[in-house]
């Protein structure tokens, strides 16, 4: 009797517990290890998200999260280079594996993420598509913007979006599109539309980049869902694993008050979930192709979520933007991430 409880209790703490295993390489895990740097998609240039100054350094949220891979992989966030692909180029250069990751203010939409042979990672910030019109208009609904010209961007869910938009509410309109923000920018300013739309974060990214700011606003309707994150081939789970968890780290290093400046002297907390962030107890680096400080590299290096959302495009850059929907769950946010256990 006794040896039977003592074999149904071994048989409970194998079902419950996960059998370690030491992560197999793909192929595009195992490249990136070999050449020593992660090549990362992002866009030409857009304030806050991804934008190189003038000394050739890349900054934004999309920067960051590539930023993070690298730390995980490498202990070293600067082991990052950048490709900048407008909206049409960006899916060709993933899947002709030009870039190892794309981290490009990408909507992750049902069509993308079957039918291309990619996979989305992750939500790096939840947006929704607005509308950004000179003062002049005197308007203050999109309801009102029946027969105007908008000035949109090629190859993006924008364009989508306002067809759908017109058409639901018995609207027509002038479509005028460019390839680039810049170009979309100056044609807006340059008067050639009445409107410019974009996902709404990037109405405040693009509209600072206007000579006049204050002649332009940003309307109250927010007409779609865009969750933007970080996008690899498929086909390479272990890859997929890296960028997936790296995000995973910084929102819940957020939630558990692990920063940059803190991550240090954290080391010596009893907390058990700070400490299986940091690796110092219950799972392994080795789960995920990667050293046991994986989590600390990207926390000490890059930061948490609400450090990366904050100095690129929240209270601490100059877009401003409240964090909203890109909250922790737990602050009335969408921003959750599965435990690292
Ligand atoms: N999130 C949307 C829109 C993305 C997009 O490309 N938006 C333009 C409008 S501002 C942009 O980021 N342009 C920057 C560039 O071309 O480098 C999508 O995934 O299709």
């Amino acid at each position: 009797m006794k040896v039977k409880m003592k074999i149904a209790a071994i048989a409970a703490v194998a079902a419950c517990s996960m059998a370690a295993g030491t992560a197999q390489a793909g192929k595009t895990f195992d490249s990136v290890k070999s050449k020593g740097f992660v090549q990362c998609g992002v866009s030409t240039g857009l304030p806050g998200f991804s934008v190189a100054d003038d000394k050739g350094q890349w900054k934004g949220i999309d920067v960051d999260v590539c930023r993070a891979v690298a730390a995980a992989m490498f202990g070293d966030a600067s082991k990052v280079k950048f490709s900048p692909l407008n909206a049409k180029e960006r899916f060709t250069a993933l899947q002709s594996g030009e870039i190892d990751v794309l981290s490009r203010n990408t909507t992750w939409t049902y069509s993308r993420d079957t039918s291309l042979g990619l996979n989305f990672a992750g939500v790096t910030y939840y947006d929704g598509q607005g509308f950004m019109v000179s003062k002049k208009l005197k308007i203050n609904t999109a309801k009102k913007l029946s027969g105007a010209a908008i000035c949109i961007q090629a190859g993006t869910t924008t364009e989508l979006n306002v067809a759908d938009y017109f058409r639901s509410n018995k609207m027509t309109y002038k479509a005028i599109t460019y390839d680039t923000s810049d170009e979309t920018v100056k044609a807006f300013e340059a008067g050639r539309c009445d409107v410019l739309t974009s996902d709404a974060s990037q109405l405040y990214a693009l509209r600072i980049k206007l000579s006049a700011p204050d002649n332009a606003i940003v309307l109250p309707e927010i007409i779609s869902k865009e969750p933007l994150g970080p996008v690899v081939r498929q086909g390479d789970d272990e890859w997929f694993n890296v960028v997936r968890w790296a995000l995973f780290a910084q929102i819940n290093a957020e939630e558990a008050g692990l920063t940059s400046g803190n991550v240090d002297g954290m080391k010596t907390n009893k907390d058990p979930n700070i400490r299986r962030i940091l690796g110092l107890e219950g799972v392994k680096g080795e789960m995920i192709g990667l050293k046991d400080d994986w989590a600390y590299q990207i926390i000490k290096q890059v930061g948490n979520y609400g450090e990366m959302f904050d100095r690129n495009v929240g209270k601490g850059s100059a877009l401003g933007i409240a964090r909203g929907q890109n909250a922790l769950w737990s602050a009335g946010g969408l921003q959750y991430a599965p435990p690292i256990r």
